[in-house]
């Protein structure tokens, strides 16, 4: 009978790893030499077994009518004598658009101090009000070419600076006295819900275009999973990680046993 027949010859071929891969149904196992493999998982999935579903971990895309609401606590303001730093990469071919927003919260009917980065007829523009006039900078290219550029935005107090690629780096200082950013709303990323009233009439449009790698003093934000509230977004394919996990046969054996155990 068959089952005879198969019982003679080897049902594995011992020196492919792939036989005792975990890659799973989102990973596709290569052999890398007789003992290791690597898993290549598919677009969205990551993680050694390629069986963590991440579609915006680093990257996200904005449609004009999309946000990401991060706690205000991932970007707290508490002194005027430290550096605070937002950076970020993106590409857009729309010449308006907000790209982040804090400000207070939606129940405080005017616009006090605020913190935005928003793209404003094809120039990036960086605004800063802390009570005594705001600061603006505006980067002398226009930045809506449908191309990447990685943006670094810094403040101490009344003192800002905004870097986009290696372009000069250009510098601002808000007016007055004041030095504290009070603000206690949460941080938007890509747009604002109520966009004009949230933000008193500063901007008409939100982003539509990819944001991606989001850093606020130095963290790297995982957007999916710091995210408490967003609509609308969806994966950026392009600036998706192709993650490669590198395993030995061996090693995954020993943890299927465990598991099973
Ligand atoms: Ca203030």
């Amino acid at each position: 009978m068959n089952e005879a027949i198969y019982g003679c010859f080897p049902v594995a071929n011992v020196t492919d790893p792939c036989l005792a891969s975990s890659c799973g149904i989102n990973g596709a196992c290569v052999a890398t030499n007789a003992t290791h493999y690597e898993c290549r998982c598919k677009l969205y999935y990551d993680g050694p077994n390629c069986d963590q579903f991440k579609p915006i971990e680093h990257a996200a895309r904005f449609d004009g009518d999309a946000f990401i609401e991060l706690s205000a606590d991932e970007f707290p303001h508490l002194t005027s004598e430290k550096d605070e730093v937002i950076a970020f990469k993106f590409k857009t071919k729309q010449p308006n658009g907000l790209l982040l927003w804090q400000g207070q919260r939606p129940t405080v009917a005017q616009i006090e101090d605020f913190i935005s980065v928003g793209i404003v007829n094809g120039h990036l523009h960086y605004s800063y009000e802390l009570g005594g006039g705001a600061a603006h900078l505006v980067s002398e290219e226009r930045v809506d070419d449908g191309k990447e550029h990685r943006v670094r935005f810094e403040r101490r107090g009344r003192r800002g600076l905004m870097q986009i690629d290696n372009w000069p780096e250009l510098r601002g200082v808000s007016s007055g006295i004041l030095a504290m950013l009070n603000v206690d709303g949460n941080i938007f990323i890509g747009g604002v819900p109520n966009l004009e009233s949230s933000t008193g009439g500063l901007f008409k449009h939100n982003f539509v275009g990819c944001v991606a790698d989001v850093e606020l003093n130095g963290i790297k934000l995982d957007l999916m999973a710091t995210a408490i509230d967003g609509k609308n977004v969806k994966p950026c394919d392009e600036w998706m990680l192709n993650k490669r996990w590198l395993k030995s046969r061996r090693r995954s054996q020993r943890e299927s046993a465990w598991r099973i155990v």
